[in-house]
Formats: structure tokens, sequence, C-alpha cells
């Protein structure tokens, strides 16, 4: 049977797990680690060394069962953990929706960043626990912890829009959030530096 013949699910209520850190009932849980993301941090030779020195858990995404198909609603909580990379918070690979639709980010744990990019402009919004942030369509989007707890957040989403990776990479997000003297430093983008691989040792 294609996806799209898929019959909408029956109706269900979805409750936060212990502390918020899953939905219940749960469907796919994914993690991310230092090595997964590649190319991200400004400071390539402090993103080699962390995936060297352990290559630390980074994200978690914990979804619903609601699936990713057209017309649904899937949701997820990603928790990220606190830390820095060449003094760059840690943060989500952000991405693009190919199919471009609205998005809400809601905050429950921790002290984290909505970094919004649509092209040309830059957008950062300010998460806590009850903020709703919104993400336009056409916006990508990216979160950033900035605290020294583990950010938490609840992301709802169109069913149908899917997940573009490559276009970040490729245009990056307008913004970089760094550790500064009194908080969060957001300063212009700039590349990745090129990485020692590839590179005579
Ligand atoms: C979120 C994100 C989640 C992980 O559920 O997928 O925070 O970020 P990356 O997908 O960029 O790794 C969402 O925006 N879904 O559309
Ligand atoms: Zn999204």
């Amino acid at each position: 049977m294609s996806r799209s013949a898929t019959p909408p699910l029956e109706p269900f209520a979805i409750r936060f797990g212990e502390s918020n850190q899953t939905l219940e009932p749960p469907g796919p849980t994914l993690q991310r680690r230092m090595s997964d993301l590649a190319g991200l941090f400004a400071d390539t030779g402090a993103w080699e060394r962390a995936v060297a020195d352990g290559d630390p858990l980074v994200y978690t995404v914990s979804s619903s069962p609601v699936p990713e198909t057209p017309r649904e609603l899937p949701q997820s909580i990603t928790t990220i953990y606190p830390g820095q990379t060449g003094g760059e918070f840690w943060m989500t690979k952000g991405h693009q929706h190919p199919d471009p639709q609205g998005e809400i980010y809601l905050g429950l744990d921790g002290r984290g960043g909505l970094l919004l990019f649509d092209g040309e402009r830059a957008q950062w919004l300010d998460m806590a626990p009850g903020v709703i942030g919104y993400i336009p369509p056409g916006w990508a989007h990216r979160s950033v912890n900035v605290g020294d707890e583990p950010y938490r957040f609840l992301a709802v989403y169109p069913g149908s829009a899917g997940h573009d990776y490559g276009w970040v990479l490729e245009h990056g997000m307008g913004l970089r959030a760094r550790r500064g003297a009194s908080g969060v430093d957001l300063v212009p983008y700039r590349a990745a530096e090129p990485g020692s691989a590839g590179a005579p040792h």
C-alpha cells in the first residue's frame, strides 16, 4: 500500500513522559552524536577533537507514533545537551522543509534559542519553558542550547513537510551563537573551516 493511501489515524491522547523526555505512547527516537554534525561548527578542528574525544551525544529527538505522512501532524521532543565546540553552543543540524509549511516549537525545559534564516534574513527567538516559537513557511530553522542544563522543546509540524539538511550545509543559517562574556553572542555566519581529513599527515 502506498503512503498516500494510508488511512488517517484514529484519535488518541499523547502525554509528556517522565521529565518531559519522551512522548507517550512513544514513536521513533533518534540520537545525534558529534560525528553526525560534520560541517556545521565553524571550528572544524574543535569538532574533530570532540569526535575523537568520545564523540558525545549532542541531542536526541523522541517522536510520538504519528507518522510523517501527508495530512497527519507529527510531533517530537528534542533534547539538546549543554556544551560548546570551539566556543559555539551545541545545536541541531537545522533544516528547511522542502514543502514550505509552518511549524511550532514549545519550550519545555532549559534555555535555548531558535535561529531562523530565509536565505537573506536571520532571526533569533529566545526560548524558555512556556514560549511558543513560530516558524513561518520557508524559514530554515536550527535550535541552540544556550544554558547549562538540557534544553528541551516540543515540535509540531505537517507530516508532508519533509526535511532538507543539504540546504543548511550550502547556505548556512545567517548567524552563529557563541558563548559570550554576558551570555549569547550572535555573530555573522562564516562557513566551517576546511578539516584535516584528506590533508597529508
Ligand atoms: C524538529 C527537528 C529536531 C531536530 O523536530 O527535526 O529539533 O533538528 P534537526 O532535524 O535539524 O536535526 C523539526 O523542526 N521538525 O520539523
Ligand atoms: Zn522543522
